[in-house]
């Protein structure tokens, strides 16, 4: 595959020369931003975050800022979660919706004040449509996307690798609580959370200056932890069951066929409640989805599910599972064929497997 065309369209991050150094092998494109692989070998880098530690430039999970008189009510109105429910150092895992309960995003929504919020957005233009209600209702509200960019660090010796940057107080920090810890005079919200199941924290670096400072600061404390740059894993995160929005789920698809309905659980009438709770029943749902047989190739488009020469749903990531030694996978499906045990064909790019839709992701 080519390369990317250089431009300023395309945005560098404050953590690129860290990259560049580090060794960027292949990139995507998320948010207008890139977003780095730092990988030698997939199957070695999955490995070495199942051990280590590592640190994943993830800048492009952009910050949609929302502060001012009704920034909570703006948030309200966008929230199908509970609001009331979160702590002033909280972060909540948020289904982003539209009038109809389509989701438009599946950000985190990080709690700063009462009257302020970052919604840290996965690939989409979430702040058009925040921007959109907030100009409509002509709330007193400041909607804008700041200098600020999560850098990962993943993997069961984070704690240890944290620590030794930041002190002992990281280790206190609760899943998806923050607190703002000082690097170089500047307080930094760090919270324990992040794009994998092994464990780690997101620093929200607020100001692209001291990026590579904080970069160099976590790889020379970490030298005897093996710490290494990394990036979110196709493999771990589908054996963890972590969605990704624009591959997995899309507008045409609702919380609840994304296995979020949990997360619906707001008493106000936020937008798209009504449309959302006409569609409390979905007629299909994602579901972990084994394929058999040899490693299968990269995943470049969706895969249809198949019973009986008939559609039953599409597979949209996958990938060869190197400790469960099999191919995991993340599908949408039907209810007619939703239930563990069943058993579907799928078509790759590289020909008809079997597949059999498992009761849980393999953590
Ligand atoms: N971190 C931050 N921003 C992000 C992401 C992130 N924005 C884009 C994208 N990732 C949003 N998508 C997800 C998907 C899953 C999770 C977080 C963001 C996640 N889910 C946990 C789970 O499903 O087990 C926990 C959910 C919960 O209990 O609240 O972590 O990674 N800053």
């Amino acid at each position: 595959m080519a390369s990317i065309f250089p431009s300023t369209r395309v945005r560098r991050t404050p953590f690129s020369d860290g990259v560049n150094a580090a060794g960027m092998t292949v990139c995507s494109v998320y948010n207008r931003m890139i977003l780095p692989s730092v990988f030698a070998s997939e199957e070695e880098d999955y490995h070495h975050l199942k051990r280590h530690v590592q640190v994943w430039d993830v800048a492009c999970e952009r910050q949609v800022a929302v502060q001012g008189p009704d920034a909570r009510a703006l948030m309200d109105l966008l929230s199908p979660r509970d609001l009331d429910r979160m702590a002033d150092d909280q972060c909540f895992y948020m289904p982003a919706i539209d009038r109809n309960g389509g989701m438009l995003n599946d950000p985190v929504l990080v709690k700063l004040a009462e009257d302020h919020y970052w919604i840290s957005v996965a690939d989409s233009d979430y702040i058009l449509y925040v921007t959109g209600v907030a100009d409509a209702l002509g709330l007193d509200v400041r909607v804008w996307e700041p200098d600020v960019s999560p850098l990962g660090v993943q993997g069961p010796k984070s704690d240890d690798l944290m620590a030794r940057v930041f002190g002992d107080a990281v280790r206190d920090i609760r899943f998806f609580r923050y607190k703002r810890l000082p690097f170089q005079g500047r307080d930094l919200v760090i919270a324990r959370s992040g794009y994998s199941k092994q464990g780690g924290f997101e620093i929200y670096i607020e100001g692209s200056d001291i990026g590579m400072p904080l970069w160099d600061a976590l790889f020379a404390a970490g030298q005897d932890l093996n710490v290494r740059a990394g990036c979110p894993s196709t493999k771990e995160r589908v054996e963890g069951g972590l969605l990704s929005y624009g591959n997995d789920i899309r507008q045409e698809n609702t919380p609840f066929e994304a296995g979020l309905g949990k997360f619906v659980n707001s008493p106000r009438d936020y937008i798209g409640k009504a449309g959302l709770m006409a569609r409390a029943e979905p007629e299909r749902q994602i579901r972990p989805v084994e394929i058999h047989g040899d490693p299968i190739p990269a995943i470049d488009r969706a895969w249809p599910l198949m019973a009986g020469g008939r559609k039953v749903g599409q597979v949209t990531s996958a990938s060869w599972s190197p400790d469960f030694k099999t191919n995991v996978s993340i599908g949408m499906v039907d209810r007619s064929h939703w239930a563990p045990g069943t058993t579907l064909e799928i078509e790759t790019q590289d020909g008809m497997r079997r597949a059999t839709v498992r009761e849980t992701f393999w953590t």
